[in-house]
């Protein structure tokens, strides 16, 4: 298995981006499809990337006597917004997965002493990078941000990006060929111009200090370091913390990094109760960034997760990045705060994104309304776990995940994983990687769901043993949907480890408005009926420190085909697609809302909800 020392750099630079003064570059975008065998894009003798066909951004002859030339031209194409997928803004797209061009013009200054990124928030999947006919970046991966640098191709006046954006699927890609979610293609995120002096901060981290033990009362200690990038070991950076009563200042060493830490005076630690924010700059020379960071500890004690010191109950919901009510892949404000109003409604103190890192909007707003977060990289199921090249592909998207959220208090989980075969190579990639995690952040929990316990009639054995490289084990079982009965579960036995344990997922099918006999499928009254047979069963778990069910939202999933019940989406939201609350909505409402929210366990979480 290849090791750190083999993995690609990591090409995603700036950190903070949303709290820069920022060049949008959203909007629409003339765009060019490249259907397969995607010709203007890949060479037909090797598959390479070709420089030299759209990326020009030429135009054909047409009322000239000069030579037929190529044939296409962006200038009187059409248009996408970006952000955007491109399967729900033009109907011959929906369901097409491969290759499509953007371009843009945009006007750009050069000022001197300064450096320009061009920053994309998310392209889905692969996307290849031309600024003014030359080629400037490549990456891989559908749900983390990336930077092109353009300093240098960049001139005064107008300028043109093109942005060749491939969301075809491939075997050893993350995720791989299989998955049960759309596959929405296109800048999904927004794109922006960023410009930084010679001598610029492109990361920084900014946290309540992990110590050994954690005490609340007493002095606590704000640590973390500045990355300056262009700039020679002993550049002073100063960090500011006026209301923690921090001020002060540092110097990198020869990686470019100035550690900190500075002692804080009475910090109100962030919690959902009180999810208080401090405004943190982070200055070095003419570099400045502005930053709202909540202090929070989150560690394991025996079977407990302690949020500051004090068990914690996790009151979640899953949930994809896909809009409700409008469709299409959740990428504004009024996306995310319509997902917010929901996870309010349902009185959740925490969500897991699924099955990949979402827009920033939901982590910077969780970490404004109170929300924790269980955040993952999308190894879904079935990877290619025995070549090394995926695994550092693997390292890379998680490098990318953590890269961007390590400042948010909301985020108390990173998972590597979900849903994977239970076998020796993949135990060993996925430990490999759980531990990469832990070395990258050992400030957050780690975690995975697993699913397939062993189990002989109504009892269930976990022995997976990628459990030992976790903090937390995530369980995802379907008893009552995918197999048995929903009063299965009551008499269903779980022999699990001696750790944490969320149910990360568990539900089944129900069109919404369909009513009618709990034994029938489809109807909401039967997914009530799993629900309230599955609580009987979390109630034998000791070692039970949160809930997820499967899903907030039905979404779009092209294998799920059944006419009228389905018609392309997976039914197990506890609301519509269109907004439309289920049965089982109310009823884990009503559970988490009459849930004391001192609770910490199944016991103390139950004691006042029935
Ligand atoms: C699972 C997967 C999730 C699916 C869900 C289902 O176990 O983790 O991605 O969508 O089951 O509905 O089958």
């Amino acid at each position: 298995m290849s090791t750190r020392e083999g993995t690609p750099p990591l090409r995603t630079l700036l950190v903070g981006v949303d709290k820069r003064a920022v060049v949008s570059l959203d909007g629409p975008w003339h765009y060019l499809v490249d259907q397969p065998p995607f010709k203007a894009l890949y060479n037909e003798r090797d598959g390479s990337v070709r420089d030299n066909g759209y990326a020009l951004n030429t135009h054909p002859n047409i009322s000239t006597d000069k030579p037929h030339n190529d044939e296409y031209d962006f200038a009187t194409a059409p248009t996408l917004k970006v952000p955007g997928d491109w399967n729900t803004q033009e109907p011959t797209l929906f369901r097409y997965e491969g290759v499509v061009f953007y371009q843009r013009d945009f006007n750009f200054e050069p000022r001197p002493n300064t450096r320009t990124f061009l920053h994309v928030g998310a392209a889905n999947y692969r996307s290849f990078v031309w600024l003014n006919g030359k080629h400037i970046c490549d990456h891989e991966g559908g749900f983390t941000p990336f930077d092109c640098e353009i300093t240098a191709v960049a001139h005064s006046g107008s300028n043109f990006v093109v942005i060749a954006v491939d969301s075809t699927r491939h075997q050893d890609d993350i995720p791989s060929v299989s998955y049960d979610w759309f596959d929405f293609g296109g800048l999904t995120r927004d794109v922006s111009l960023v410009t930084v002096p010679a001598a610029f901060i492109d990361d920084y981290e900014v946290q309540l200090e992990h110590e050994a033990t954690f005490t609340l009362a007493g002095e606590h200690k704000v640590f973390g370091y500045v990355h300056v990038e262009g700039a020679p070991a002993g550049t002073a950076v100063k960090i500011r913390i006026p209301e923690a009563g921090i001020s002060t200042t540092a110097s990198t060493g020869a990686d470019g990094r100035a550690q900190f830490s500075a002692a804080a005076k009475s910090l109100v630690l962030w919690s959902p109760a009180k999810p208080h924010l401090y405004k943190v700059t982070v200055s070095s020379g003419a570099d400045s960034i502005t930053d709202d960071i909540g202090f929070r500890d989150i560690r394991v004690s025996g079977l407990k997760v302690l949020l500051n010191g004090a068990p914690v109950f996790l009151r979640g919901v899953n949930l994809h990045a896909e809009a409700p009510v409008r469709g299409g892949r959740a990428d504004s404000d009024a996306d995310v705060a319509l997902m917010f109003r929901y996870l309010q409604d349902l009185h959740a103190n925490f969500v897991r994104l699924c099955h990949y890192p979402h827009d920033e909007r939901m982590e910077r707003t969780a970490d404004r309304d109170g929300i924790m977060i269980w955040s993952e990289i999308p190894l879904w199921q079935h990877i290619s776990f025995d070549k090394p090249a995926v695994y550092d592909k693997a390292v890379v998207m998680l490098h990318e995940m953590v890269r961007r959220d390590k400042n948010k208090a909301s985020v108390i989980l990173w998972s590597v994983s979900n849903e994977t075969p239970n076998n020796p190579v993949r135990t060993s990639f996925l430990t490999n990687l759980a531990n990469e995690a832990r070395r990258t952040d050992p400030t957050r929990l780690i975690t995975s769901a697993l699913i397939g316990p062993h189990g002989s009639g109504n009892q269930m054995v976990q022995d997976d043993k990628l459990m030992d490289a976790l903090d937390v084990v995530g369980q995802n079982e379907y008893i009552g949907w995918y197999g048995g009965k929903a009063i299965d579960a009551d008499t269903t036995q779980w022999t699990l480890p001696q750790k944490p344990i969320i149910m990360s997922e568990f539900g089944g099918e129900a069109k919404q408005g369909l009513h009618g006999a709990k034994t029938e499928r489809w109807r909401e009254e039967q997914q009530l009926d799993i629900y309230q047979h599955q609580f009987v069963m979390f109630s034998h778990i000791p070692q039970l420190v949160g809930l997820t069910p499967w899903i907030l939202f039905d979404f779009r999933s092209p294998g799920r085909n059944i006419p009228v019940l389905q018609d392309g989406y997976n039914r197990k939201g506890l609301v519509s697609e269109d907004g439309k609350k289920k049965l089982a909505f109310d009823f884990m409402s009503d559970f988490y809302a009459k849930m004391p929210s001192s609770a910490s366990g199944w016991s103390s979480s139950t004691a006042s909800a029935k």
